[in-house]
């Protein structure tokens, strides 16, 4: 009697409990980690919560709304992308970590935080590398890009591609920066990225690594002089307000880097990472886009807003780059020089 109780028990039993453990980490969406290895091509309910340190009024902010337009309208309502703006889930490191131990989905941050775990991304911190935003698309949508994102998944990472941040421009409460003589002595924040101190540090500044998050503050209470930010951050984090002058030194590029989280990501259907992959290139080119048209239009508002502009003559700029170069050819060496006639190669077939 007992027996055939049992097989029913068992019969009834486990296939409910397979139903539930299935519905349950679906529901969850983005908590599933690798539970749907099965490759399913169905498309499950899920929230993904992607962060990024910069405002929701920032290019990158309406990038990642637009991101999760595309990403709900691609998957008929059932993948929800919940954007986290100004870093209210953490500075890029902290987010990146959260990403490699499966608590959060999705950031886009700078490639300049990461240059610790990745050295190589650090070639893209050579200042003065790229003339326009044309030759940074032509390389990070290219083999060399490519090369870098091939890195990211030892890491627990998976990339999608490149968004923009932008050429950075100097700005400081203490005198406006024309020649490279003028960084001497002046006190700059800079993001972690041992390229940017060793940068500024050559050219007689005093730099400082902090996270994005505190430099408003750091400028107000004066503990730093400086900042350096491509416009549209200047423009959307208020610095006027704490900056007077504004050097349109353009001393380097920082492109985005669309993260994944890896346990995330093998969780996932080819149908749902092809409509996360789609939607990062669809809503990159569009947040590429809006950045440029932001870095035009912002040197007029921040004049209106008070700010003292200069430019800064391209014979500095070189000076400048020569001052630096002992830098340049020192992380050359450390990062592969490979790599980097690779790169220079991209670039030169670009001028061409
Ligand atoms: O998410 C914001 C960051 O990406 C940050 O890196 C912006 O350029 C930045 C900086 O100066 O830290």
């Amino acid at each position: 009697m007992k027996n055939w109780i049992k097989k029913i028990g068992v019969g009834l039993i486990l296939p409910s409990m397979l139903l539930l453990s299935a519905c349950g980490s679906s529901s969850t969406g983005g908590s599933t980690n690798g539970e749907n290895k099965g490759k399913s091509s169905s498309i499950q309910e899920r929230t993904i919560k992607a962060g990024i340190g910069l405002n929701e009024d920032h290019p990158e902010g309406l990038g990642l709304k637009k991101f999760a337009e595309i990403v709900s309208e691609k998957s008929g309502g059932k993948l929800k992308v919940k954007p986290f703006y100004a870093a209210t889930l953490g500075d890029d490191q902290k987010m990146t970590e959260a990403l490699q131990g499966g608590m959060q989905e999705i950031t886009i941050p700078s490639t300049s935080p990461l240059v610790g775990m990745i050295k190589e991304y650090g070639i893209f911190d050579f200042p003065f590398l790229f003339n326009n935003g044309e030759e940074a698309d032509a390389v990070l949508d290219g083999p060399v890009g490519q090369k870098l994102l091939d890195k990211l998944p030892e890491h627990g990472l998976i990339g999608l591609g490149y968004w923009e941040n932008g050429f950075r421009q100097l700005t400081n409460s203490k005198h406006p920066v024309e020649t490279a003589e003028d960084f001497k002595g002046l006190k700059v924040r800079t993001m972690q990225n041992e390229v940017h101190l060793a940068a500024f540090k050559e050219l007689g500044a005093n730099p400082t690594p902090m996270a994005f998050s505190e430099v408003f503050t750091a400028l107000e209470s004066k503990t730093v002089d400086g900042q350096e930010n491509p416009l549209a951050t200047i423009k959307s984090n208020k610095f006027n307000e704490v900056q007077d002058y504004l050097s349109l030194t353009k001393h380097v590029y920082t492109p985005f880097v669309f993260l994944v989280s890896k346990k995330f990501w093998d969780g996932l259907s080819e149908e749902e990472q092809k409509i996360l992959k789609d939607a990062a290139i669809e809503a990159g080119k569009y947040q590429r886009q809006l950045s440029r048209e932001e870095d035009k239009k912002a040197v007029e508002d921040l004049k209106a807003a008070g700010m003292k502009v200069n430019e800064v003559s391209d014979e500095e700029k070189a000076k400048m780059k020569e001052i630096i170069a002992p830098v340049t050819e020192k992380f050359a060496e450390k990062f592969g020089k490979d790599l980097v006639d690779e790169l220079n190669a991209e670039i030169d077939k670009v001028r061409k």
